[in-house]
């Protein structure tokens, strides 16, 4: 991919969570990630390898840093999808409203997360994406909300054409994670984790486990950094 991510200055921020997008092959995972970062819509199909951004957002008065990471469709049920579902923070589970099969994937998608994190709680969004499409046989929007709510996450019907609803998709993912992050600790029985109890966000974020997860990435220097502070 030609556009260059940005870089996150780290004096800006004092959270760090990453997103992962997941969905079957050209249901507009890269174009809603880039509507997102850029504002702009990607009208070429290409088929993504694997690729990371990074974008400082405001919410709620705090500057939270995103890893963003557009996974590849054709990655699903191997090894790598399973190394990016043990590492996020949060999932943003995408169909396309006029490709049907892309919707009945959603319920493997979620057991495969909540499989490989051992947990229900995983913070997710379905996104719709698509919406600006009307085929003969598409998904509705009761049939979005129906299954969102079987999983008890938000929904959001978005377009990456129309710039419909796709901030709205990551701010209402990116809270999930702030209000499960200051909450519950992810792993219960870490010690890491029952020393967090009680502390900022950050510091939970940052335990030992995640570091361990994110070892090697960019979002993991940036969160041994943060822990320094
Ligand atoms: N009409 C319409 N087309 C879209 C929308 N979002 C994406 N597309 C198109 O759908 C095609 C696939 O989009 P991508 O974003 O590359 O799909 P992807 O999910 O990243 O695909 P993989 O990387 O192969 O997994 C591209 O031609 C996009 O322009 C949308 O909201 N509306
Ligand atoms: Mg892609």
């Amino acid at each position: 991919m030609s556009i260059k991510p940005d870089v996150i200055n780290e004096d800006d921020i004092t959270e760090i969570y990453q997103v992962v997008m997941v969905g079957e092959c050209g249901v507009g995972k890269s174009a809603v990630t880039m509507q997102f970062l850029k504002g702009f819509f990607l009208e070429d199909y290409e088929p993504t390898v694997d690729d990371r951004y990074q974008k400082i957002v405001n919410i709620e008065g705090t500057n939270v840093g995103l890893e963003i990471v557009d996974t590849a469709g054709q990655e699903a049920y191997s090894a790598i999808r399973d190394k990016y579902l043990r590492e996020g923070d949060g999932f943003v589970l995408m169909y396309s409203v006029a490709d049907r099969p892309s919707y009945e994937k959603i319920p493997e998608l979620v057991k495969q997360i909540q499989k490989v994190r051992d947990s229900d709680r995983v913070p997710c969004v379905l996104v719709g994406n698509k919406s600006d499409l009307d085929p003969d046989d598409r998904i509705s929007e009761e049939e979005g909300q129906e299954l969102a709510s079987s999983f008890k996450i938000p929904f959001y019907e978005v377009s990456a054409k129309g710039a419909q609803n796709v901030q709205e998709s990551y701010i209402s993912l990116i809270k999930l994670i702030r209000v499960q992050a200051g909450s519950i600790p992810r792993n219960n029985s870490s010690p890491s984790a029952k020393a967090s109890r009680g502390m900022s966000v950050i510091r939970r974020q940052a335990s030992d486990t995640d570091l361990e997860k994110k070892k090697g990435t960019a979002i993991g220097r940036l969160l041994a950094k943060i822990r320094q502070k």
